[in-house]
Formats: structure tokens, sequence, C-alpha cells
């Protein structure tokens, strides 16, 4: 390790920087010794099975949530033991639950692109009061079609998506305020931005450096109910913009952003971004731009964006496009932004709990740089500049450093903090995480993982008052961790004592796509809200119907529109005829039941979209489109009682044109024997 070191601080060029990163993630595939479990099982706590038992039973002390990545989704973990809780579906289909599939959700994944059922999802951020996680919603980005979405933790449900205009890529995004005031979304790529006509406009891929922009928008979060809305933008210069971090504390009133490409390279970013030996960490006084904001200084722009809403009485998405955006330009903001020289092409940026460091990841640099909020205090009165870019000054280095981390290991990813002082870093080509102290940026500890690691969580450790105890690294390769499945594998966690001086490994836990930033929150702050089923006398669906008397099946032209019941075990009605090939048919099935974890599945034969699992007291909506005349059955998915494989039923198509009358019915009720009432 030593001589590595030694060797990648005198590397000079970047191609062989490059290729020193590449060697060495092969490298780490192959050192591990496959037969002998001495290496693979380094720094693993002697009371590791303990530390992370939940007995059956029991519950576990943290929910976790982790992106998904590329499958678009979050999962929740519980912590210490590892077990998955739930998949949350936010910018992909589910077919499970038919999110993504039902006309109930459907919209939630519209964009100004059509409909988008994929998203690259990273970074997940629960709300805040006071700088400290509240427990209300999780926050997450899609990277790859613009777009914030808000998780409601009562139901662990998508319940907003909003696209963000003026972006590509929204990377550095979403950081919420200490009081949700606001979330900051920042683009990755810079565009060429249409002003006049609004979005992202043509340009020759010449003329990147004059023409290309970035953008930050601002989105307002309704204190009750949560509701977001894109109150303005600031638009940046055109660098790539990659991740960001709120200040806390004294700092509270900051965002500060890692930006690469400050060369405006248009091709081979690989080499062209990192030309220059510094890039830039922004720092936006959130606070000052709302202000400028709402004392007129925006100006106003076309835009085409979609924001979807999951209505909470009828629990159906609605679409809303909004034409309008408004925008701050720095130039025109005196003291609003600042740039602070950065190691080249840095990654992560994090802000300690006192709120007074932020440390600069610089995949590329050999130390890790803690910059102090309170020089930067002092620089911006002392104005130790050293030029400009577009109107925004720039620090002068040294006036804005507190220090270096030296030799922190090799590619710094992410850094999270303890309760106790203490920062911890990723380092992806070194494959370890390493404990350091924020005072004196003296390194405490390394702790080997498996392998790369690219971001780590611990709980609250991005808040003023970490919880501390544990660490999740989240690691970008796995090789020969678990038993192999084919060239594909799930990436791994790794869950990290770090309540002693020493780190100690507590268990390794497979994850599902691709987790990037994860968080957790103690679970009294989340489970003694959470929803058991919905009240049916506040279900406010147009089709829904409470008592089985109410039940239709009615034609208006070519639809037929469904308002069917599910219960323990038969839906009402079961038998349908009288639809003919061709006809547009909507299930619209509301599910009586008003307990706790008794959904009803709805699935019929030769529906080209997925089932619909509809929770107790809620209505889901089907659509299907019978194609040739016969009969269909239809059936409960999800097995709910002694009788569920009896709940079922049929629908009669007809040919087109034929004089089969619409008519439903379910047969004659009889008392249910008692073998069918479900364990409650
Ligand atoms: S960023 S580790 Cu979105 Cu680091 Cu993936
Ligand atoms: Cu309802 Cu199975």
């Amino acid at each position: 390790m030593k001589e590595l070191l030694g060797r990648f601080n005198g590397l000079k060029t970047q191609l062989v920087l490059v290729l020193a990163l590449t060697a060495s993630v092969m490298l780490q595939g192959c050192s591990t010794d496959n037969n002998g479990t001495d290496a693979k099982t380094e720094g693993v706590a002697e009371n590791a099975a303990e530390a992370v038992y939940v007995a059956p039973g029991k519950h576990d002390e943290l929910y976790s949530f982790l992106s998904g990545g590329f499958n678009g989704q979050v999962s929740v973990y519980g912590i210490p033991s590892g077990r998955l809780l739930k998949v949350i579906p936010v910018f992909s289909q589910f077919p499970e639950n038919g999110y993504g599939y039902s006309e109930n959700s459907r919209a939630m994944l519209m964009t100004s692109h059509g409909f988008i059922p994929w998203d690259d999802l990273h970074h997940p951020k629960l709300s805040r009061a006071d700088g400290m996680t509240d427990g209300r919603w999780l926050f997450v980005n899609g990277n790859n079609t613009p777009r914030v979405a808000r998780i409601d933790l009562k139901t662990f449900e998508t319940v907003e998506i909003m696209e963000i205009p003026n972006s590509a890529g929204n990377h550095c995004s979403p950081y919420p305020t200490n009081n949700n005031e606001y979330i900051l979304a920042g683009t990755r790529f810079s565009v060429p931005l249409n002003l006049e006509k609004g979005g992202v406009g043509d340009a020759s891929l010449d003329e990147y450096k004059e023409k290309f922009r970035g953008s930050i928008s601002f989105i307002k979060v309704d204190k009750e109910n949560g509701d977001m809305e894109l109150d303005f933008q600031v638009l940046v210069p055109g660098f790539d913009y990659d991740l960001a971090n709120g200040g806390k504390g004294p700092s509270g009133d900051w965002v500060f952003f890692t930006t690469y490409n400050s060369e405006k390279a248009g091709t081979l970013k690989e080499l062209g971004a990192s030309q220059n030996d510094r890039d830039y960490l922004a720092a936006i006084n959130w606070k000052m731009a709302a202000k400028y904001a709402a004392e007129g200084k925006a100006h106003e722009m076309p835009a085409n964006y979609y924001h979807n809403k999951l209505d909470h009485g009828t629990h159906v998405a609605k679409s809303t496009v909004k034409k309008k955006v408004r925008y701050l330009l720095p130039e025109e903001c005196p003291g609003m932004m600042y740039l602070l020289p950065a190691p080249k092409s840095p990654h992560g940026i994090d802000v300690d709990p006192t709120g007074e460091y932020m440390v600069v990841n610089g995949k590329l640099a050999s130390s890790l740089p803690v910059f102090s909020f309170s020089k930067m205090q002092k620089a911006i009165n002392d104005k130790a500049f050293d030029g400009e870019v577009n109107g925004i000054p720039v620090f002068k280095y040294d006036a804005v450093l507190y220090g270096e981390v030296k030799e922190p290991g090799l590619g710094p990813l992410h850094t999270e903090f303890d309760n106790k002082g203490n920062g911890y870093s990723t380092m992806f080509v070194s494959s370890e995480v390493v404990k350091w102290n924020v005072k004196d940026l003296k390194v405490l500890d390394r702790l080997p993982v498996y392998y790369s690691p690219g971001h780590l969580l611990i709980p609250g450790g991005d808040t003023r008052d970490p919880y501390g105890k544990y660490l999740v690294v989240m690691n970008k390769i796995t090789k020969d961790r678990y038993l192999p499945t084919g060239p594909e594998l799930l990436h791994s966690a790794q869950l990290i004592d770090i309540s002693g001086e020493k780190m100690k490994m507590l268990l390794d836990f497979p994850t599902l796509a691709e987790p990037h930033y994860a968080q957790a929150i103690a679970a009294d702050k989340v489970a003694p809200n959470s929803t058991k089923f919905f009240k049916l006398n506040e279900n406010k669906h147009p089709n829904a119907v409470k008592s089985e008397k109410d039940v239709s099946v009615t034609r208006t032209g070519r639809t037929v529109n469904v308002n069917m019941t599910s219960i323990r075990s038969h839906f009402t009605p079961d038998n349908i005829e009288g639809v003919q090939v061709g006809d547009t048919v909507m299930f619209h099935v509301t599910n009586l039941e008003q307990d706790w974890d008794v959904p009803h599945g709805f699935a019929i034969m030769g529906a080209n979209n997925a089932e619909t699992l509809i929770m107790p007291g809620a209505t889901q909506t089907l659509k299907w489109v019978p194609k040739g005349p016969g009969i269909y059955p239809f059936y409960c998915t999800d097995f709910c009682s002694a009788l569920h494989q009896e709940m079922q039923g049929y629908v009669r198509v007809s040919a087109r044109g034929s004089n089969t009358p619409l008519k439903f019915s379910t047969g004659e009720k009889k008392p249910v024997p008692p073998a069918t009432a479900a364990v409650n």
C-alpha cells in the first residue's frame, strides 16, 4: 500500500492516472485468496454475529434507505440485521404492485419527453427539522431524465415527482436545507439554454465554451404537506456539477457544490476535464438567492416540465404541465455565489456536524482538502480573491483552506461524520474506509472493504448531531464475496461498527441494483407513524364502491367501467358478460378490508400490463382491452385467506357488435365458513 501511494503521488500525466485507477480495480478481485478466508474476513469483529442478530419477532434499530441506482427504486433495509424490508418504486414501473402500470400511477412517470418508466436514482435525502432528520419524507433524484421525487414515509409510497427544466443529468441533487426550506438540484451536464424559447437550445458542439450553461434549481417544500414547487433557478457557468451538501449551524445559509470540467471541454472529458490542476467548490448562499428572487432580480423564461402528484383522497396521480421558470444570474446578484479552488475533478462534498468544515473528496488527489467556513467568511470580508469566472469571485486557495488530510488513501469519493469529531471517507481505488480526525486531520484507522466503495452512510451522518454507532459502506464491485450468480452479481453493502476507536466489520449484505447514497434513521422516528390501512370512508376515488350493494358495470360507447369490490374471499361482481372485443375495460377495484396487511391483488388473463395490488381501503384501476372473444378468468394474486385460491371470477367477451347484454352478478351470499377467517 505504501509503495502504491508513493507511486501514485509521483504520477504526473492524466492518462497514467486513469490506467492506475483501472488496473487497481482489477487487482482487488484477484488479491483475495479464493480458498483461504483469511484475507476476506479481515477486520471482522469477534462479536459480529451477536452485534447484528435481531431475534425472530424483534425489530431493527434503524431504517436505512438505499438508492437502487439503475433500477430507479429505493430499497429499505433494517439495520443492523440487513433485512430487506421493502422496495419502493420511484422512477421505474413495478409489476409487483402495478406502480407505473395502473391507471392510478401512470401519470407519475410522465415527463416532457413522454412516459419515461426508468431512471437512475442516486441520492436519497431525508427531510429535516432544525438540521435533524424528522422521518416525514424522503427526497430522491432521477439522474437521467432530470427529476426529483418525494416518498411519504407514512405509506412508503412515491407521492410526487417533479421534472427539472434547463437541466441535463440531475446528479447534483437533491439537497434539503436544514428545515426543508428548499431542495436544491444541480445539473450534471451543462447544455445550451434557449432563454427566449425555453429549454435546451441548439448549438454546435464546438461552441461548448461560449454557449453551454449549468443550472441549479431551488425547489420550495410546503411545510405541512411536503408539496414541491420550483421557485427559481440559478444559471451557473458551463461546468459539470457533481454533488452538493448543505451547511449547518454557522454555515446553515449556504449550500456547496463540487464542479468538474472547469476547462469546459466538450469531448473526451476523461482527459479534457482534467487538464487544470484545480476545479471548484461552488458556494451559494441560498437565503440570499431566495431574497434576490423575491426582490425582483429574477428573470422569467418559457419552460415545459411536468409536475406529477398522487392525490391523497383518490390515490390517483395527476400531472400538471408548467410553462414558465424564473432564473437568477449570479453576475447580477453580488454576494450570492463564490468559487473555492478545489483539487481537480472532485466528487463528494461533505460538511461536518459543526458546519465549520467542508471536505472535498478529490478522486484524483493524493490528499483530502478541508475548507474552513469561518475562513471563507473572512475571505469574503477581506476580498481575498484570485480572479473571477462569469462574474463569480474565486477565493485564494490558502485564504479558505483549513488543512489537508495527508495520504488518506487512493481515490477518495465520499465522507460522513460520527458524533465524536471524526470523518470517515471511502477510498475507491485502495478499497478501504479511512477514519480521520476533523480537528487535527490525522488518519486514525483504516478498514479494508470489498471492493471499491462508492458512498457510505452513518445514520444522521450529514446532520448536526449524527447517531453514530454504525457505518454502511456500499461497494461497487462484488467479485468473490457471494456465491457466484453468473456474470452479474448483486452489489454488496457492509455494516461496520464505529462505536469504538477501531472500526469493526459486522456484516455483508447484498443490495438491489447499484446503491449510490443511502440514509438511515432511528426506527422510532418512522415506525409509529406508519399507515396500517386507508380509511374507506375517506376514499375519494370517483369509482370507489364502499359497499357490495353499490357495485356497477356500465358502458359508455366503447368503454366499460367495472366498479367492483374485493374482500376475503371474493370479488363483487365475479361474473361479467356483455363485454365486446376491442372494448376498453376499466376495472376499478376497491379493497373493502379495514385491517392491516390485507391487500388483494387483481389480474386478468391476457392483460398486457401487470397485476395491481390494492391496499385495504383503496381503489386501483387496471385497464384491459380484450383482443378476442372467449372466457377470461380474473383472480386475486395475493394469498389473503384460506380461500384465496377461490377468489376468482370470469369475464365473457363476445364478438364486436354481438347482442349479448351487459350484465354482472356474484352468486348468492352464504355465511362464510369459519376456516376462511384470516389471521389478524
Ligand atoms: S454518486 S457513488 Cu451519485 Cu458517488 Cu454514486
Ligand atoms: Cu384476496 Cu387472495
